[in-house]
């Protein structure tokens, strides 16, 4: 069995590659898991705006046999919950007005999460606009913070602190135009005392020591690594054996 701890901490400087399993068959799952290994990440998160239960189970119980990474569910609906994950991210779209996703996904979620192995990490998540519409933005149905509304990402990531959530992930969605800046990453990580994890459109290697510098806790890397002959694999690759 799979049994690897989440843990970030405030000081963390932390890398994780997001897998969408609708981007990948079986085989070329196992390739892209052995390309990711290589650069070991800290973590493999799993998840998608559309995927189906069976294939996320069948991608996450694939992915704890090639992989010693703990595998965190980043999900995009409550059917997508399941036992092949180590930890999940219980995520509440804190930057939008939507109901269903601040409380309604939760109580339908409940019954299959009190009943996991997996860690449940409560998770404030804040879309930051990325110059685009993303599937997130478009399938929460909620509008993304504006990119130069540094106030409001503060005032937002704070309320999901003293709620009582365990983390903050600003995400400019997956295949942002404009990553969040790191400027805005600074501000939000000094006004929170729980770690902070950004993600959303970063394709420059250069990008990591921005937000880490910035006090991003975990940096998350999706679509760039997924395009074939990634330029940036390459180059994650360089930085590690450096
Ligand atoms: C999306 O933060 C993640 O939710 C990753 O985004 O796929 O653009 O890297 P990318």
């Amino acid at each position: 069995m799979h049994n690897n701890a989440f843990s970030l901490s405030k000081t963390d400087r932390k890398l994780g590659i997001l897998i969408d399993p609708d981007k990948h068959t079986e085989d070329d799952l196992t390739d892209f898991s052995k390309k990711i290994q290589e650069l070991d990440p800290d973590f493999i998160l799993i998840g998608g705006s559309l995927i189906y239960k069976s294939k996320i189970s069948a991608s996450a119980k694939l992915l704890q046999t090639l992989t010693d990474k703990p595998l965190v569910l980043f999900p995009g609906h409550f059917t997508q919950l399941t036992d092949y994950v180590d930890a999940v991210l219980l995520l509440s779209l804190i930057s939008g007005r939507n109901a269903d996703l601040l409380i309604g996904q939760h109580v339908l979620a409940a019954p299959k999460l009190k009943s996991m192995n997996a860690q449940i990490i409560s998770t404030g998540y804040m879309l930051i606009d990325g110059g685009r519409p993303t599937s997130v933005s478009y399938m929460s149905n909620s509008q993304p913070i504006p990119a130069d509304k540094t106030d409001i990402a503060i005032c937002t990531a704070q309320a999901g602190e003293l709620i009582g959530m365990k983390m903050i992930y600003m995400d400019a969605g997956s295949g942002a135009l404009q990553p969040i800046s790191p400027q805005m990453v600074a501000d939000v990580a000094n006004a929170i005392d729980i770690p902070l994890i950004v993600g959303g459109g970063i394709r420059k290697v250069e990008a990591l020591d921005a937000y880490w510098n910035a006090g991003a806790n975990l940096i998350v890397i999706g679509n760039a690594l997924e395009e074939h002959d990634s330029a940036l694999l390459r180059e994650l690759s360089r930085k590690k054996s450096n």
